[in-house]
C-alpha cells in the first residue's frame, strides 16, 4: 500500500513518461520522484514498443536504470538530447528551480543545459511563491571548504557542510555541498552569478529559466503547467 506522499510521485511519474517517444535521448534526474519513475518508464518502453537511451545524472539513477535494462549513453556520444525529466526541491512562479537536495545537482544542470526541453516533477508542496525556503545547495571544492563557507558567509548565508564537519558528504563528482539559508531569493540569476564568482564554488542548485513543462500531483491528481 503506497502512502500518499508515494503514490503522488507515483501518479507523476506517469504523467512524465508519456513525454517519452521513440527516439528520443533522454536526461534522468535523480531523486525519489526519478527513483519511482524509472520502473514506470521502463515498463512504457515496453509497452509501447519504444526505443530510447538515457544520460543519467547519478551513480543512483545509472544503477536503476541498468537494472531495469534501459539503454544508456553519454556525452562521448550525444551533444544534444530531446529532453530531461527530473525532480525539484522548490519550483517558484516564474519556474525558476532550487534543486540539490539529492545531492546532483551539477550533472543534473549539465544534462538540462543540453537538452531542449526540461520536464520537471513535483508535487504541490514544493511550489512556492519565491525560492529559498528549502536552504540553497552549493557544490564546492573540499580544498579549502571552511574558507568558501565564510565567503558564502559574507554574501548573507548561513551555510552548514552537508553531512557535518566529520564527515562530509561527498557527491558523485567527489565534492562537498554547503546547504545556505539565505532566506527569500527574489532574484535568482543575480544570487547565483554572485556566488559562481567565489573560487572555490562548482555549481549552485538555481537552476534560472531552464523549465519548460512543470508536472505537479496532488491528491492523486496531476496538472500541468507550461511555458
Ligand atoms: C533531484 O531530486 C534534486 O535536484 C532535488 O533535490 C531532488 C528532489 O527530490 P525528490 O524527488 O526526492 O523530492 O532532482
Amino acid at each position: 500500500m503506497l502512502t500518499e506522499a508515494e503514490n503522488n510521485k507515483k501518479k507523476v511519474g506517469e504523467a512524465a513518461v508519456a513525454y517519452v517517444k521513440d527516439g528520443m535521448t533522454v536526461g534522468l534526474g535523480a531523486g525519489s520522484t526519478v527513483n519511482m519513475m524509472v520502473e514506470t518508464l521502463a515498463k512504457h518502453l515496453h509497452k509501447e514498443n519504444i526505443q530510447i537511451h538515457v544520460v543519467p545524472a547519478s551513480i543512483h539513477t545509472e544503477r536503476l536504470a541498468k537494472k531495469f535494462g534501459i539503454p544508456l549513453t553519454d556525452f562521448s556520444e550525444v551533444e544534444q538530447l530531446d529532453l530531461m525529466i527530473d525532480g525539484a526541491d522548490e519550483v517558484d512562479q516564474q519556474f525558476q528551480l532550487l534543486k540539490g537536495g539529492g545531492g546532483s545537482l551539477v550533472r543534473e544542470k549539465i544534462i538540462a543545459s543540453a537538452a531542449q526541453e526540461l520536464l520537471i516533477m513535483v508535487d504541490e508542496s514544493k511550489l512556492v511563491a519565491t525560492l529559498g525556503r528549502f536552504p540553497l545547495p552549493v557544490e564546492i571544492l573540499p580544498f579549502g571548504w571552511e574558507l568558501t563557507a565564510k565567503k558564502l558567509a559574507e554574501l548573507g548565508a548561513k551555510p552548514k557542510i552537508r553531512g557535518g564537519e566529520d564527515k562530509p558528504f561527498v557527491t558523485d563528482n567527489q565534492h562537498y555541498i554547503l546547504d545556505c539559508s539565505f532566506g527569500e531569493i527574489p532574484n535568482p540569476q543575480s544570487l547565483h552569478n554572485q556566488l559562481k564568482g567565489l573560487v572555490g564554488v562548482v555549481e549552485t542548485g538555481l537552476f534560472v529559466d531552464m523549465v519548460s513543462t512543470v508536472l505537479i500531483s496532488s491528491d492523486g491528481e496531476v496538472s500541468t503547467l507550461s511555458k
